[in-house]
């Protein structure tokens, strides 16, 4: 006998079942041993695409589709295991706030550099634009542009709204399997509140975000009433999308990208040699300091190789 076998996406994991979209209904799936056979703990993970067949109790997760992107974090015991958050992401928002909490341009870029890793597209949404009274965010806008990003600063507080920013936003939004990653309390359940009525993310309020208090508990993926899907995560604080090896370091920051053949040693860390190239931009000016700064940082805990 032929079954059918239905596609279906897994939007959440708990101990022994699967939340899965089929059909674009949500129905929950038994784990099933089979998946189990080539010795995976976790075979499944949210944002895979699973074939699903029927048999005499229900639906069965059959297999796991090749996935097109990962978002891995280090986890295990001492850090060495590799965790997938999500896969299957079509686009990474890095969400920093010009106030409240400041804008973070370390965070920014250790995300910026750890999505050109794996590929992935990548968008900087600039959140609580009203509250930037010092026009500080001027600077980052058109450093995060010069160097080819996707720049959306926006605000949603009302009457201040960024109206047409935040329908940009939007339509990315229904056009993407999106991730929003950043620190806590810079608004970006707010902002997919506002953008996508009727879906109520819980809010944090900044008291409960100041004691370090979660609003969302598991990672699950929200299917968009008018398309799209959105990734929530617990703590991105503590989700370093990051391991790297110290020399592809400067591949993931496009202006030292290009400076790096100029470089008199072919290993040269741009960190201290006489003869560097990236050394010499940063001294005449056409490497933003902060850029630079992340780059040293992030390389500090980056591999050897
Ligand atoms: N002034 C201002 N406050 C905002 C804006 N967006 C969000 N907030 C506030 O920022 C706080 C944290 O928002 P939340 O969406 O929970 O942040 P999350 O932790 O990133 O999901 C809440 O008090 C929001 O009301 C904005 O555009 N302007
Ligand atoms: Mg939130
Ligand atoms: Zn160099």
């Amino acid at each position: 006998m032929t079954q059918e076998a239905k596609i279906a996406l897994v939007l959440r994991i708990d101990a022994k079942v699967c939340q899965v979209e089929i059909e674009g209904k949500r129905e929950q799936l038994p784990l099933r041993g089979r998946l189990f056979e080539f010795g995976a703990r976790r075979p499944v993970a949210v944002g895979d695409q699973v074939k699903v067949i029927q048999d005499k109790d229900g639906g069965v997760i059959e297999e796991v589709l090749p996935r097109r992107s990962k978002l891995s974090r280090s986890g295990g015991p001492e850090g060495g295991e590799e965790k997938i958050v999500a896969t299957n992401i079509s686009k990474v928002m890095v969400v920093s706030s010009i106030r409240e909490p400041n804008f973070h341009p370390l965070l920014v870029d250790r995300i910026l550099a750890g999505a050109a890793r794996q590929e992935l597209p990548v968008a900087l949404i600039i959140s609580k634009m009203d509250r930037d009274k010092k026009k500080a965010a001027g600077e980052w806008i058109e450093l995060y542009r010069s160097l080819g990003y996707e720049v959306y600063p926006c605000s949603i507080a009302a009457g201040k709204e960024t109206t047409e920013v935040l329908e940009q936003v939007r339509e990315l939004l229904h056009k993407n399997v999106s991730v929003l990653s950043g620190l806590s309390g810079v608004g970006k359940s707010s902002l997919i509140n506002h953008l996508i009525p009727g879906l109520e993310l819980r809010i944090g309020s900044l008291s409960r975000i100041r004691q370090g208090k979660h609003t969302t508990t598991s990672t699950q993926l929200i299917s968009l009433p008018g398309g799209g899907h959105v990734l929530d995560t617990p703590g991105i604080r503590n989700f370093n999308l990051f391991s790297v090896g110290t020399q592809e370091l400067s591949f993931y920051f496009p202006e030292l990208r290009e400076l790096v053949p100029q470089c008199e040693f072919r290993d040269c860390t741009h960190l201290h040699e006489e003869s560097c190239a990236v050394r010499r931009a940063l001294e005449a000016g056409e490497i933003h300091p902060d850029r630079y700064y992340s780059y040293c940082s992030i390389y500090a805990d980056a591999v050897g190789d």
